[in-house]
């Protein structure tokens, strides 16, 4: 849908309301290619922003309402309009909460109206490809967008952050939406979520014959949000009894109860395969981040226990057909994982993966190679 997204979002725009929209905002899903569940504990994370976005076709409105309507395969869904004044967390169900969610807040922050939004998107939704939140990330930039607001990303990401944990109800870190707002073209960003530093590390796997395989299992399980949670929660118990802000200054596991210490290990050993991998990709030895993203894995296997089957098997199966390396990405218990591929062996990895899948009488998962790609904006 790349180049005609917008377009689709103009158009069913057009229909449904007799005139152009004032503009079409867009923002990219994301694959993290390491510093998973690391965000929340004020560490690491590297994400890069995928071809895949979400188009937000957008006029303001005087009467405070919100309409919202989504074409999804040429058919329109138009939604129940909100009442911007009415908005409160668990008045709005289903997909419509998340830029309900975003108006919500940035009312909160006296930016933003009224508006009809038409909304468009090729991101895989339920993939743990950041689906939702590149439809927050757009939302917000149209909204700000009609009201002639300019604030700076970072506070977007925490805007956009609010509405996710506040009126969505998931209790989420803060890698999704930066990366939808500030990754670029053909880079990594590796941001430092404590201080908000980031840097555009450029990433270039097809000049190393490489690509970055995403694998989705085309599964999530149920326990998404309380698993989620619950890790989130032991992770800040562990700091508590450490006695540190947060476990990114965790210096180790030692003193900590026998429950909270692997998810202690895999904070900490996670942050030091960030920081080795930009290292590795500074110095463009891309081969040898393989290994960084199959111990990655390996920690959120055993030690966080955010895996499942279908993502064991992927990464599996990814690497025993010649992957470097294969991880999991995103929360887990479903969604994607990612295999570093030598560009000659990818048709046999896709091959060995969709084979396992059939062995273990799976549904076929989605593949594709993703490059770094741009982030949010404005298209019209
Ligand atoms: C999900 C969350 F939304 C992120 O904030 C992050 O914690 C990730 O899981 C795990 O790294 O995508």
């Amino acid at each position: 849908m790349n180049s005609t997204g917008s377009n689709i979002a103009a158009d069913a725009f057009r229909r449904l309301h007799g005139a152009a929209p004032a503009g079409v905002w867009s923002a990219p899903g994301r694959v993290n290619l390491i510093g998973e569940h690391t965000d929340y504990n004020d560490g690491f994370v590297l994400p890069f922003a995928i071809p895949h976005r979400t188009w937000v076709a957008a006029s303001p409105r005087e009467d405070g309402v919100i309409t919202l309507a989504s074409v999804q395969d040429g058919q329109v869904e138009v939604a129940e309009p909100v009442r911007l004044a009415e908005l409160e967390p668990g008045t709005v169900q289903g997909w419509v909460a998340y830029p309900a969610g975003v108006a919500w807040v940035l009312r909160q922050q006296g930016v933003g109206g009224g508006a009809d939004l038409v909304v468009a998107g090729d991101v895989p939704r339920g993939a743990g490809l950041s689906s939702s939140h590149s439809l927050e990330v757009a939302t917000a930039l149209a909204l700000l967008g009609l009201s002639g607001a300019d604030p700076s990303r970072s506070d977007i990401a925490k805007w956009v952050q609010q509405a996710e944990n506040d009126f969505v109800g998931a209790p989420t870190g803060l890698l999704d939406q930066t990366a939808s707002l500030c990754c670029t073209d053909a880079h990594v960003l590796f941001l430092d979520v404590r201080s908000g530093r980031q840097e555009q590390v450029p990433f270039d796997a097809g000049a190393h014959g490489l690509e970055v395989l995403v694998i989705d299992t085309r599964v999530s399980h149920s326990l998404v949000e309380s698993g989620y949670g619950e890790r989130r929660r032991g992770c800040e118990r562990a700091a508590d009894v450490l006695g540190v802000a947060s476990l990114r200054d965790a210096a180790g596991e030692e003193g900590l109860p026998d429950e909270l210490r692997p998810l202690a290990r895999h904070v900490i050993t996670e942050n030091e395969r960030v920081l080795k991998t930009v290292e590795l990709l500074k110095q463009e030895r891309y081969a040898e981040i393989g290994p960084l993203l199959s111990a990655s894995h390996a920690s959120l296997r055993d030690d966080y226990r955010v895996s499942c089957v279908e993502l064991d098997v992927a990464a599996e199966a990814a690497e025993k057909a010649g992957a470097l390396g294969a991880r999991m990405i995103g929360g887990g218990f479903g969604g994607s994982a990612i295999a570093l591929v030598p560009r000659e062996l990818r048709e046999r990895v896709e091959t060995g993966v969709a084979e396992a899948f059939a062995a273990h009488g799976f549904g076929s998962p989605r593949m594709f190679a993703a490059v770094p790609s741009a982030g949010a904006g404005r298209d019209v």
